[in-house]
C-alpha cells in the first residue's frame, strides 16, 4: 500500500484542489519518469546497437584449422574435343563451428564448389545439375561467352534438370568465379554457399616467374562473412540497419573458420575472392608488411606495385604476391574499408570492422622464389578514337537504375557487337554501391595526368562507387551477338541486386534493329 492511501482517511478535513493538484503532480512525475526512463531505453539501445555495429573477430582465433583448399576438378574429354565439367548443386552439412552441424548449400560437395580450370583457346562445356530444392542459375563471373551460356537469370535451372553449356575460352589468364543469379533469390543462394573458382591460363602468364602451383604456392582465398544462430545454423536475418545488406560477425576462408595455411615457398600469390554479399574488405597484413598486386578481376596488371592495402568490394578478385621469413607467423586481416559513407551509415554498413582472416604459417625452411619481374601482361589497347557512343546511367536509391527496377521482359540497352563504348555510371543515391557488367572486362577510363589511383588499374568486371561518384568505364562490349538474350549490369552488393537494381543489355549486329521486348517469364533452360 501506498503512503498517500494510507494516510488519507485519517485527515478527513483537507480541501478536495490541492489533492488534486498534488495527484496531478504526481502523474506528472511518473509521466516524466516514464518519459525519461523511455528515452534512456531507446539511447540504451541505440547505444547496443552502435556497439554491436561494430564487428571484429581479433584477438578471439586461435587459428586452429588448415585451410581447406578446394579440389580441381578434372574434366573428361568429349567427342568434340570439348574439356567437359560436372557440377552437382546440392543440400548439405557443414562443420565449420566446434561440435555444430550448419545446413550449407554447395556443388559437388555440401559447401562452396570445386576450382575448373581452363585455357585459352580451350573449348568448355559444363553439365550443372541441380539438386536443390529451389531453381538456380550458375553465372560465370568474368567470362567472355555468348549471353545463353552467361548463368543470369534468363538461364534458370529447375530442381532436378541439368543445364549445359559450352564456349571457347577467349580471354587472358584470369581469377574469375561462378555464383547462382536467380532473380531475386541470389543473396539466399550465394550465402548458402554456392560459389566456386574458374581459373584461366594462357601461355605468356605461364611463362612469368610468378607462384604458380595450386594450392601450395598459388593459393585461393575465398573470403566469406557469415552469421551462425546457437544451433550453428546460418542466420538469415537481416541487418535492419546496413544500407548495403546483410553482415556476418564471422568469417569463412574456402569454407574454413578459424584457418591457417602452411607455406614452404618464400614467396606466395594469394587469388583473393570476396565472395560474400555485401561485405567490403580492406586487405594486407596484421604488421603492415607491403606486397605486390600483380592480378585484378580480369587478369595480370601491365606492371606490379607494391602497396600495403588491397580494397575489395563484392565479386572483385585480386591476386597478390608476398614475401615471408622462415618460420614467421604472420595474419591476413582486413582492416576499415573506405565506403565513404557518414559515420552512422558507414558503421552500419562495416566501415569500423576489422577481421582477422588467415594466419600465414612459414616452414622452419623455405625454398626461394624468383623475384615478381617487372613487366606482367601486355594489355590489349583500347584506342580512344575506336569509342563509339557514350551511356549515361544514374544508380537510384538501393533498387533502381536509370529510375527503374529490373524487368526480366525489359530491354534496358541494345549495343552494337564487339564496339567500344563509355558507360558513365553515376550513383545518385547517398549509398554505397558495387557496378559489375556481364560479359566483359572493362577499364576505368581516367583522362587526369595522374592517371588512376592504384585500385583502379587493370582490367575489371566490377568497380564500387562511392554516394555521388561517377566512374567512367571503357567498356568493349561482348563479341557474340543475340537479340532474343541480355546480359545483365547491377549492383553487386546482391541484396540491392535482388531488390532491383539490376538491368539488361542485348547485343546486335551493326545495322539490326534494337529487338521488342521479351516475354516477363522467358527461362531458356
Ligand atoms: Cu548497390
Amino acid at each position: 500500500m501506498t503512503t498517500d492511501l494510507a494516510t488519507s482517511p485519517t485527515r478527513p478535513g483537507r480541501p478536495p484542489a490541492p489533492r488534486r493538484r498534488r495527484l496531478l503532480r504526481r502523474l506528472l512525475v511518473g509521466a516524466l519518469a516514464l518519459g525519461l526512463v523511455g528515452i534512456l531505453g531507446l539511447a540504451g539501445l541505440a547505444v547496443w546497437f552502435w556497439s554491436q555495429a561494430d564487428m571484429s573477430n581479433v584477438g578471439q582465433l586461435g587459428f586452429v584449422n588448415q585451410l581447406k583448399i578446394p579440389p580441381l576438378l578434372e574434366p573428361h574429354l568429349d567427342g568434340a574435343g570439348r574439356k567437359v565439367f560436372d557440377l552437382q548443386l546440392q543440400q548439405g552439412t557443414s562443420d565449420f563451428l566446434v561440435g555444430k552441424r550448419t545446413q550449407t548449400w554447395g556443388a559437388n560437395g555440401a559447401y562452396l564448389g570445386p576450382t575448373l580450370r581452363a585455357a585459352r583457346g580451350d573449348q568448355v562445356a559444363v553439365n550443372v545439375a541441380n539438386d536443390l530444392p529451389e531453381a538456380t542459375t550458375i553465372h560465370w563471373h568474368g567470362m567472355h561467352l555468348p549471353a545463353a551460356a552467361d548463368g543470369g537469370p534468363h538461364q534458370l535451372i529447375p530442381p532436378g534438370s541439368t543445364w549445359s553449356p559450352s564456349w571457347t575460352i577467349d580471354q587472358p589468364a584470369a581469377t574469375l568465379w561462378y555464383h547462382p543469379h536467380p532473380h531475386g533469390a541470389t543473396e539466399d543462394h550465394v550465402y548458402r554457399g554456392v560459389a566456386g573458382l574458374f581459373l584461366l591460363d594462357d601461355p605468356e602468364a605461364g611463362a612469368l616467374p610468378l607462384p604458380d602451383r595450386y594450392g601450395v604456392d598459388d593459393i585461393p582465398v575465398i573470403i566469406q562473412d557469415k552469421r551462425f544462430d546457437r544451433d550453428g545454423n546460418l542466420d538469415f536475418g537481416q541487418s535492419p540497419f546496413s544500407p548495403i545488406g546483410r553482415l556476418g560477425d564471422q568469417i569463412l576462408v574456402n569454407g574454413t573458420h578459424d584457418p591457417h595455411l602452411n607455406i614452404r615457398h618464400q614467396r606466395v600469390r594469394l587469388r583473393l575472392l570476396n565472395a560474400s554479399t555485401a561485405r567490403v574488405y580492406n586487405l594486407g597484413f596484421a604488421d603492415n608488411r607491403p606486397f605486390e598486386p600483380v592480378g585484378t578481376d580480369g587478369g595480370l596488371l601491365e606492371r606490379p606495385h607494391r602497396t600495403t592495402r588491397v580494397p575489395l568490394s563484392p565479386g572483385k578478385r585480386a591476386e597478390i604476391v608476398a614475401a615471408f621469413q622462415p618460420g614467421e607467423r604472420v595474419v591476413l586481416r582486413s582492416f576499415p574499408p573506405d565506403l565513404s559513407l557518414d559515420s552512422v551509415q558507414g558503421r552500419f554498413a562495416g566501415a569500423d570492422d576489422t577481421f582477422d582472416l588467415l594466419q600465414v604459417r612459414a616452414g622452419a625452411t623455405l625454398t626461394t622464389s624468383p623475384p615478381v619481374p617487372d613487366r606482367l601482361a601486355r594489355h590489349r589497347q583500347l584506342d580512344q578514337a575506336e569509342v563509339g557512343r557514350t551511356r549515361r546511367m544514374e544508380l537510384n536509391g538501393s533498387s533502381r537504375i536509370n529510375d527503374l527496377r529490373m524487368d526480366p521482359g525489359r530491354i534496358d540497352q541494345t549495343v552494337t557487337v564487339g564496339t567500344t563504348e563509355v558507360w558513365e555510371v553515376a550513383n545518385r543515391s547517398g549509398n554505397s554501391h558495387n557496378f559489375h557488367v556481364h560479359g566483359v572486362q572493362f577499364k576505368v577510363n581516367d583522362q587526369t595526368d595522374a592517371g588512376p589511383p592504384p585500385a583502379l588499374i587493370g582490367w575489371k568486371d566490377t568497380v564500387f562507387i562511392p554516394p555521388g561518384g561517377t566512374v567512367q568505364l571503357l567498356v568493349q562490349l561482348p563479341g557474340y551477338s543475340d537479340p532474343a538474350l541480355p546480359y545483365m549490369f547491377h549492383c553487386h552488393l546482391l541484396q540491392h541486386e535482388d531488390n532491383g537494381m539490376m538491368g539488361q543489355f542485348v547485343v546486335v549486329q551493326p545495322g539490326e534493329p534494337p529487338p521488342g521486348s521479351l516475354p516477363s517469364h522467358q527461362h531458356h533452360g
